[in-house]
């Protein structure tokens, strides 16, 4: 299972559909005897069909998501932070009730087809059938909506490895999205104007034989009940996920140093260790990074050094 395959979530309405449409194609196995002969077994096998067809749908619905015990502190977090995670769960359980109503409303109609001893009686079965197992689906219909608005949220999470991780941070338009480019094998999306990257830009390189994950952490990081689910995402792997944070001052000033200063100071207080690199050095006049040059990395390949000496 990954997060991204979780299959679309239908209507209430298309389950009930697809299932009584199959039932009606089932025309009975028994060839010989009068019409209601007939109708009996074909009627019987028909309550089992929508009970299957319904039964199964639902449990690979729930079968889709994640269990959420199994995730790490990261993507427990952020279902909690994107989510609502009580909605979730409890949209999961409702499936395991109706599957469980379902199958017991097949048994007790079959035991009334057998039991019909003609037509209308078998009419009469038939319709308490489909009424009673409408208005199951019915009941479940706002949760199978959230399942499907929830798919929807976690298909776009970044799918992050065990893997010695260095987030990349700084103020929008920084060029956080440029160095991972630079330091890894992947081919982000680059823009002139600022909040370019709409989800994690994940990249990948090997420093002294590990293999290590660069994480562009977009958003200046403020409280997450204000951040916009991409902002979460950044906040939290920073949180659980950084083993190592490169923070980027951009002296051309797109954002004003003393904001930059100040988010460093936030970035601080996750308590990991911080490398500081100074973006956009060729646009600088000479003598501009003074004040930094002592404690920042100016150049990609000393910052990659840099990097290598903190892998473990
Ligand atoms: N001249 C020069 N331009 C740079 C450098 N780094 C980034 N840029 C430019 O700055 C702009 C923003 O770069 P991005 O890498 O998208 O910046 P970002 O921090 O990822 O931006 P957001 O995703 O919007 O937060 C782009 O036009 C880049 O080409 C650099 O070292 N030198
Ligand atoms: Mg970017």
């Amino acid at each position: 299972m990954t997060f991204q395959s979780i299959k679309q979530v239908e209507k209430a309405q298309t389950y009930l559909d697809i299932a009584i449409k199959r039932a009606l194609k089932h025309e009975g196995t028994k060839k010989k005897g009068t019409p209601f002969e007939k109708a009996k077994p074909r009627e019987h096998d028909r309550i089992g069909i929508i009970r299957d067809v319904l039964c199964t749908k639902l449990y690979e619905i729930g079968k889709g998501f994640p269990v959420f015990d199994e995730l790490s502190d990261f993507y427990k977090e952020l279902l909690r932070v994107t989510l609502d995670y009580d909605k979730l769960k409890k949209a999961l359980a409702s499936l395991n009730w109706a599957q469980k109503k379902i199958s017991e409303l097949a048994r007790e109609h079959k035991k009334r087809i057998k039991q019909a001893k003609n037509f209308t009686d078998l009419d009469s079965a038939k319709k308490a059938y489909l009424g009673r197992i409408s208005s199951v689906i019915k009941q479940i219909s706002k949760n199978l909506e959230y399942l499907e608005h929830s798919r929807r949220v976690i298909k776009d999470y970044p799918v992050i490895k065990q893997l010695f991780t260095v987030c990349i941070s700084g103020f929008p338009n920084v060029g956080k999205t440029t160095l991972l480019s630079k330091l890894t094998t992947s081919t982000p999306e680059i823009k002139e104007y600022a909040f370019t990257t709409k989800s994690l830009n994940l990249g990948y390189a090997k420093l002294k034989n590990e293999k290590v994950q660069f994480i562009d952490t977009p958003g200046t990081l403020n409280r997450p009940d204000k951040m916009n689910n991409i902002e979460k995402q950044a906040y939290l792997a920073v949180k659980y996920q950084a083993d190592l944070i490169v923070y980027i001052f951009d002296l051309t000033e797109p954002y004003p140093l003393k904001d930059q200063k100040r988010l460093l100071k936030r970035i601080k207080q996750f308590k990991k260790p911080v490398i500081l690199y100074l973006s956009k050095t060729d646009l600088l006049e000479q003598g501009a990074t003074k004040d930094f040059s002592k404690k920042a990395f100016t150049s990609v390949d000393e910052l990659k050094k840099e990097i290598s000496k903190k892998v473990k």
